[in-house]
């Protein structure tokens, strides 16, 4: 295929959108009142308003994988091994409605290159499958129960394919366009269409044609892709987010083969004054991983961890794709479903009372003196008033009177982004004590800018200064709520001896069980740390005291922690290259327990290619069951795709690896791997083989490597 210049090729995405553009100048101008500022720089049309303000929705991760417990499969998988037992689409919407997220997004094809829906395309599909005789159909199910539950619909469909033969050739362009026909036409409204980024790269896509043709079909579906075009990746797949948050980039568009894409660190942050309007979409699970697979069971993120993924993401004017993995049977796991309704209650209870709502709002610079850009407009509740400064003025204060003390932990602001993001820096300050205090600080506001304090602040006067923005500051909304639950799961961590301490809350009672599973016959009272030196699974349970005035979110609260064996005297054996140029990148840092340093292979003189291998001795038999595999986390080249892992008694004969395998999705999720080995040996040493990189790097890296003890 010929490269595209691309200036023609944003030219000839921009005749595509021509209908919507106009649509979107037609109703800003209608809008805005006389006197309005002009919009700066790029704006957001009229469907991607509509989907930012979704914020939250469900993503669902099914298909071969639940099945064959992968993240990532091969294309070589039989149809015949999809088989679920009850597949429940209304039970994943009711709970998405309940937790108060708008849609749905369904895995229609993961690049394993399944398809939920009877495809005519492919025999690799559900068509082929013993579920319902091969009369089912996944999305026609899910769009159903979206309508029901009055939510929007929406589908993932992998750009890359592992199955399909024509992959990788031109032909895959027709094929790929075929497929998106069916799931764009057949099953009503599609509000958002995925392009994952992963495997892109090995295909020359024909970009503006799918967009041309998913335009034609969904003229308000938000395409999804790395770096847009209409919503780009937020560069994490783990709750992450930066201090800075732009809506605009400089460049759209999905990947294709020949083309660096934007890093993950760029994504998160944006571009100040970009070009095209393409906001980031935050996508993580409520487990580890994305599909089903039973040991992450009882294994889900806390509701404190939740609850901080919330506002990390959506407080920083991001869209959270937040992901469920139904199990094998086609339901959610009850587990998780239950947490994911903690999470919405919590959420609701928080921005249930606005304590800034009755309040008097003064300002030293209000647009032309005139009462429709007053600020009283940042506390009547309607997103489409704003107020706004004279052109060219780009520092204000606001003061808000509350009339009589009030107590709060948080501020929630949103720009007016129909007009263009501009704001850059802000504080904002209490009346405490007859002096002005800061209490909070940001930078980017955007849609919607969350900022937690600190400390609940009382006091009846609270000051907002605008610091810098690109433009005079066009603000629409402003709010003080409060989190009045204290109770925070308590913080677990290891000391070198392998003994696990619990951070202890007073007037609440911890129990513990050293045990695989549960229920456990007796729980021990914690009193000192728990002296774990091979490792094992930890089970913690808080309840309240009989004084306790805490409110814990439910009567019980349950906690699950896997350890490996304590590191405390291995000692490494061998390995075959390691960066000695400096202390971070020997050997060594694989096994001292801190994740921030690691073991690299040569880097700076020369760069041997994989196989690269670290052999470590345990310093006594064990009877080994597994390994775990950290990447270096301070950056993302040398991480290890593909392994195989040995053991020995006596350091010198290996034999057969006992396990062997691919770290699925290494490069966008760079998290720890635990493995459970083919065969659980008895062995003094262990030896971990990389045997390709990720991108094909010649390097590799292990901030960690553990080891997992037989019960
Ligand atoms: C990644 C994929 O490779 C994962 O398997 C998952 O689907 C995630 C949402 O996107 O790039």
């Amino acid at each position: 295929m010929q490269k595209v210049n691309p200036m023609i090729k944003n030219l000839v995405y921009c005749l595509t959108l021509l209908p919507f553009l106009s649509l979107t100048v037609f109703e800003t101008k209608a809008a805005e009142p006389q006197g309005a500022p002009k919009p700066f720089g790029a704006v957001p049309s009229a469907h991607q308003l509509a989907w930012q303000e979704t914020e939250w929705n469900m993503f669902v991760h099914f298909g071969m994988n639940t099945f064959t417990d992968k993240e990532w499969g091969t294309g070589k998988e039989k149809p015949e091994w999809f088989n679920p037992t009850s597949v429940d689409c209304r039970q994943w919407a009711k709970l998405a409605k309940e937790v108060g997220m708008k849609g749905i997004v369904i895995t229609a094809k993961h690049h394993d290159g399944f398809c939920l829906w009877p495809s005519q395309y492919t025999e690799h599909s559900v068509k082929n499958s013993p579920w319902k005789n091969g009369k089912g159909d996944i999305l026609r199910e899910l769009s159903n129960a979206c309508k029901e539950f009055g939510l929007n619909f929406g589908v993932y469909l992998s750009p890359w394919d592992m199955h399909e033969k024509t992959f990788g050739s031109d032909a895959y362009n027709t094929f790929y366009k075929n497929q998106l026909t069916e799931v764009l036409t057949q099953y009503g409204k599609v509000f958002e269409l995925w392009h994952d980024g992963a495997g892109s790269d090995k295909q020359n896509f024909d970009w503006d044609s799918i967009y041309a043709l998913t335009r034609k079909h969904q003229p308000e579906v938000i395409i999804f892709g790395h770096q847009g075009p209409d919503a780009r990746w937020g560069g994490s797949e783990h709750g992450a987010s930066t201090p800075s948050h732009w809506h605009t980039l400089n460049v759209f568009g999905g990947i294709t083969k020949g083309v660096s894409p934007l890093s993950p660190a760029e994504l998160q942050l944006g571009c100040k004054g970009g070009k095209y309007w393409t906001p980031a979409e935050h996508d993580n699970s409520i487990r580890t991983r994305w599909f089903y697979h039973k040991r992450d069971d009882h294994n889900s993120h806390s509701l404190t961890k939740l609850t901080n993924m919330y506002h990390n993401l959506i407080g920083s004017s991001g869209v959270w794709l937040w992901n469920f993995s139904p199990d094998k049977t086609g339901k959610i796991p009850q587990e998780d479903y239950n947490r994911a309704l903690e999470l919405g209650n919590r959420i609701k209870a928080i921005y249930k009372v606005n304590y800034i709502k009755e309040s008097t709002v003064t300002s030293n610079e209000i647009r032309g003196n005139l009462p429709a850009f007053s600020p009283a407009n940042l506390v009547d509740g309607d997103k489409n008033s704003y107020w706004t400064t004279d052109d060219g003025v780009t520092k204000a204060t606001v003061v808000f009177d509350l009339g009589k003390a009030k107590t709060f932990d948080r501020m929630v602001l949103k720009e007016y982004i129909k007009l263009g993001q501009r704001i850059e820096e802000f504080v904002i300050e209490a009346m405490l004590d007859g002096n002005w205090k800061q209490v909070g600080k940001s930078t980017t506001i955007g849609y919607k800018r969350i900022v937690v304090f600190k400390n609940h602040v009382t006091t009846n006067k609270v000051r907002l200064r605008i610091l810098k923005s690109l433009a005079s500051p066009v603000l629409s909304e402003c709010g003080l709520y409060l989190n009045s639950t204290v109770f925070k799961e308590p913080e677990i961590s290891r000391f070198a001896d392998g003994s696990v301490q619990i951070k202890c809350l007073p007037e609440l009672i911890y129990e513990y069980a050293v045990s695989k599973t549960l229920p456990v016959k007796s729980w021990k009272p914690y009193t000192k740390p728990i002296a774990m030196p091979v490792g094992g699974t930890l089970h913690v349970k808080v309840t309240a005291g009989p004084e306790c005035s805490y409110k814990l979110p439910k009567k019980e609260v349950l906690l699950r922690r896997v350890f490996g064996m304590a590191n405390l005297n291995w000692k490494i054996l061998s390995v075959d290259s390691q960066e000695t140029l400096k202390e971070d990148g020997r050997a060594i840092n694989a096994i001292d327990g801190d994740p921030k340093t690691k073991w690299l292979t040569q880097w700076s003189e020369k760069k041997p290619n994989h196989p690269h291998h670290i052999a470590i001795d345990l310093g006594k038999m064990v009877k080994v069951s597994g390994f775990s595999y950290l990447p270096r986390t301070d950056a993302r080249t040398g991480h290890v795709e593909c392994y195989e892992f040995y053991v020995s008694v006596d350091g010198k004969n290996w034999g057969q690896p006992v396990s062997k395998g691919r770290f699925d999705n290494m490069k966008n999720s760079p998290h720890q791997r635990d493995i459970k080995c083919d065969y659980i040996r008895k062995a003094r040493y262990i030896k971990f083989v990389s045997t390709a990189g990720v991108d094909g790097k010649s390097v590799a890296d292990a901030a960690e490597i553990g080891v997992f003890i037989a019960d």
